[in-house]
């Protein structure tokens, strides 16, 4: 037994480059920056990165150089990195090779892989090269990296083959934990976790956008950054941990992590008259708003209520920039569901099922947006729902992907000779 110290995060999602600005880029990669200056400043011994360092697979030059850049650091430190792939950067179907293979490769971190064999997961140990389980005296990091729909079964066919020992086990894993999330979210069942309560003695997770914890088992420390404005929640905390063992007793402690503020609001303009009000209506609503002074903020503004004109009126794009000026915001979007049907009704007159008021939703979105996909409606509204259907449900990426580019090779192509479609990554 020997004391030991790590700093656990996940999801960096560095090339995450929201709203295309080149200040979003660099906002996910300096959230980084302040995880590895914390593990270099409290001396920890390991980093652990629990999948999705990278927002794709696909990674261009400067975000590579953005990740060099930060392992670099930790490597001179003597900070060692331990990590595994998510769902975002793990190597494609048909290629070998990720990136995250390629900076083990380079030696900025042990990538811990299990390789799929006819009895289901084998867990090797790592022998310099390659492998699913590092043994460093006194501890043993077993990486699952992402499963999909196939965690909970393998997550049962290791409990079966693992031994429990005396060193100090630790398992990265990306995937979420359904007594921690919603009851809509496909994920595996708490007890599936605490089955390995005597073998394991922290589940280092990542998958979750925000953190997450179940007892004293399965960590969960959510993105540092927002890949999505809606990650930005009360109550829903994001960081990272640092955690200090001794022995067998862990001392866990949660550090919130430094990101652009995103402020988030619902601003109702029912009976508005005229689409000209709403400017006015809105800028006079923010105005009200105090906001922190550290970085220009992000704000999603969501317009509710029953106006008397046509919602499509609403210059979404101009007051976009509106407010952006006037305000002196990085980023701001707004979300128009003025005029949604079932949801101005009072409970009584309610007949709308949550599947026909998407329907409407989608239908108007596509018509508006996209006129000359107006042949295709039907389809890709009902490809839509299926695709979210196939997301909850867990259905393997590859068959929802299939689904989607049939659809993409149907559609007419666009000004810029791009095909419309593109699949975004849960
Ligand atoms: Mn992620």
């Amino acid at each position: 037994m020997r004391n030991f110290s790590f700093v656990h995060c996940a999801d960096l999602h560095l090339g995450c480059q929201q709203f295309n600005l080149d200040e979003r880029w660099e906002d996910f990669g300096q959230a980084f920056g302040q995880i590895v200056d914390y593990a270099i400043e409290h001396q920890a011994d390991y980093l652990l990165i629990a999948g999705d360092l990278f927002h794709h697979r696909s990674i261009s030059a400067p975000t590579l150089s953005q990740a060099i850049h930060y392992l670099a650091k930790l490597k001179k430190a003597g900070v060692k990195v331990v990590a595994i792939e998510g769902n975002h950067d793990k190597a494609f179907y048909l290629e070998k090779d990720s990136w995250m293979s390629f900076l083990h490769n380079q030696g900025y971190f042990v990538l811990l892989k299990p390789t799929l064999g006819p009895e289901g997961l084998e867990l090797n140990s790592y022998d310099g090269e390659k492998g699913a389980i590092l043994h460093v005296p006194g501890v043993r990091f077993i990486g699952l990296g992402y499963l999909g729909a196939t965690t909970k079964q393998r997550l049962e066919e290791l409990n079966k083959v693992l031994a429990s020992t005396q060193d100090y086990t630790i398992v990265l894993l990306h995937a979420g934990v359904d007594k921690l999330l919603g009851q809509d979210l496909a994920g595996v069942k708490g007890e599936v976790f605490e089955g390995f309560a005597d073998k394991v003695d922290y589940f280092a997770l990542g998958h979750i956008h925000s953190r997450q914890e179940l007892g004293e088992l399965c960590y969960n420390p959510g993105a540092p950054e927002c890949v999505h404005l809606d990650e930005e929640k009360k109550g829903h905390e994001k960081g990272f941990y640092h955690v200090k063992v001794q022995g067998k007793e862990k001392e866990v402690k949660f550090v919130p992590s430094l990101r652009r503020p995103v402020y988030r609001y619902r601003l109702d303009l029912e009976g508005l008259e005229k689409p000209e009000q709403v400017t006015r209506k809105v800028l006079d609503f923010l105005q009200l708003q105090t906001w922190e002074d550290v970085k220009r903020p992000i704000i999603q503004l969501n317009l509710t209520g029953t106006v008397h004109f046509s919602s499509y009126a609403i210059d979404v794009k101009g007051l976009e920039e509106e407010i952006k000026n006037t305000f002196d915001c990085l980023a701001v979007e707004i979300l128009n569901n003025t005029n949604i049907p079932a949801l101005d009704q009072d409970r009584e007159t309610l007949s709308f099922d949550r599947n026909t008021i998407e329907k409407h939703v989608l239908r108007e979105m596509i018509e508006f947006e996209k006129p000359e996909f107006k042949p295709y409606l039907a389809e890709i509204v009902d490809l839509v729902l299926q695709v979210k259907q196939d997301v909850l449900t867990g259905v393997e990426e590859a068959s929802i992907l299939e689904l989607l580019e049939k659809m993409v090779e149907k559609l007419p192509e666009d000004e810029d000779g791009q095909k419309e479609g593109e699949a975004s990554e849960a």
